[in-house]
């Protein structure tokens, strides 16, 4: 599963810390050795939360919330076999959504807008956009987040009935489209870590999902990532394990740790706690960080957690897709070629009882100078299928081209 990428070892030897970014290290590995070694034994409650975390979240199910099944109204909607397939996998086939023209098309006519359109059409504020345009940040990974709102092309290949009659199999007859955004790498780009997010908290402080009580965590909400390229292995192919959504300890460790570092990082065997946080505190790569966050994980959980999942890498032509659960474990390769960007689309959809950004009116966006603030609580959901006739959530059915300032 570590396939291409350096090991937490090999970045600490390979990343040097200035004089007062050591000082500050052994500062820090003292104060936690104070917490594990002196205050928590004496308060008596030790890591027992974290035990307990790790007592459960073991045995998730996935059940199919929909009915729908392929007929001549709903030519594109699952087969009962390829639903039972989903259910033990948490993972489709790949099907086609775009002829592979079109897609390269989509793909050239979407970056054409990151500097144009994106620039001013965007719900973020304006100092976030002027930040991520200083540090060379300003491209659609970033720049694209929600545009399928108000972009007629993203509107229609996000509601296209190839994945909302696929999705209604699944998520039944309400589903709306939360989120979209784009992942790009270009040569030399690292790939995604290893990862699960089924209710997606991300940098907030609350997750951005909530179902209603019962709803399994798998099915809480559903990605669908389209590739706008050639996808290979060399220039940073999506890889996932097919079924390792019924163990969803990964995400609740990395919400702990979140929400409770101090005990979080007295709980680590004494030995990786320096690795950890020299390469938490002080790496400049995201991608770096998230691993020895992974790692530590690994020390929790044992190192041979992960080899009874098959790792399947997903190879696609431009136009296909995949529906998969985000509690599978999945991650990306790094690009390792000279010449070739990789992108695909991803969309983000819940069944329509699923709150949305619930009670929440700030999300938190990264940029290599710290946290912003986005306001989200005026972002409206696109309804991908069927009616939404619970009031639970602000959705549209039309694109909104005028969004944002946007131009019609
Ligand atoms: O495309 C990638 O590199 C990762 C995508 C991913 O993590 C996701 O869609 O949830």
């Amino acid at each position: 599963m570590m396939s291409g990428l350096p090991s937490v070892e090999d970045r600490v030897a390979q990343h040097d810390l200035s004089v007062f970014q050591r000082l500050r290290l052994r500062a820090m590995l003292r104060v936690v050795s104070w917490f594990r070694d002196v205050l928590y034994p004496h308060l008596g409650q030790a890591d027992s939360p974290l035990k307990a975390l790790l007592a459960g979240h073991q045995h998730q199910r996935l059940r199919a919330l929909g009915s729908l099944r392929r007929n001549a109204t709903h030519p594109h909607a699952m087969s009962q076999d390829e639903v039972e397939l989903f259910e033990r996998e948490g993972v489709s086939a790949p099907f086609s959504v775009l002829a592979p023209q079109q897609a390269l098309a989509l793909a050239e006519a979407m970056r054409g807008r990151v500097d144009r359109d994106f620039r001013t059409a965007n719900p973020f504020p304006r100092a976030y956009t002027r930040r991520m345009r200083a540090a060379g940040l300003w491209n659609l990974r970033y720049a694209g987040l929600f545009q399928a709102l108000r972009v007629p092309e993203l509107f229609d290949l996000f509601t296209a009935p190839a994945i909302t009659e696929r999705l209604a199999s699944l998520l039944g007859d309400d589903v709306l489209l939360w989120r979209s955004q784009f992942f790009e790498m270009g040569p030399g780009d690292g790939g995604t870590f290893w990862h699960q997010n089924s209710s997606f908290r991300e940098l907030a402080d609350q997750r951005k999902l909530r179902p209603p009580a019962g709803r399994d965590q798998s099915m809480i909400q559903l990605s669908v990532w389209i590739a706008l390229s050639e996808v290979t292995v060399r220039n940073g192919a999506m890889r996932i394990m097919p079924g390792s959504f019924v163990d969803g300890r990964i995400e609740h460790i990395y919400e702990f740790s979140q929400d409770h570092t101090m005990r979080f990082l007295a709980s680590l065997p004494p030995d990786r706690l320096e690795a950890v946080l020299r390469l938490g505190l002080f790496h400049p790569d995201r991608f770096a960080r998230v691993q020895c966050l992974f790692d530590a994980c690994l020390q929790l959980l044992g190192r041979q957690h992960f080899e009874r999942w098959e790792v399947r890498d997903v190879l696609l032509k431009p136009g296909q897709a995949i529906i998969f659960t985000s509690l599978n474990m999945h991650g990306s390769y790094p690009n390792v070629t000279a010449d070739q960007r990789r992108l695909a689309a991803v969309g983000r959809y819940v069944p329509g009882d699923t709150a949305i950004f619930p009670d929440m009116r700030w999300d938190r966006l990264p940029t290599p100078r710290g946290h912003f603030r986005l306001r989200v609580d005026d972002i409206p959901a696109v309804q991908a299928f069927g009616r939404h006739e619970r009031q639970l959530n602000r959705v549209v059915t039309r694109c909104q081209p005028q969004l944002w300032g946007g131009q019609p």
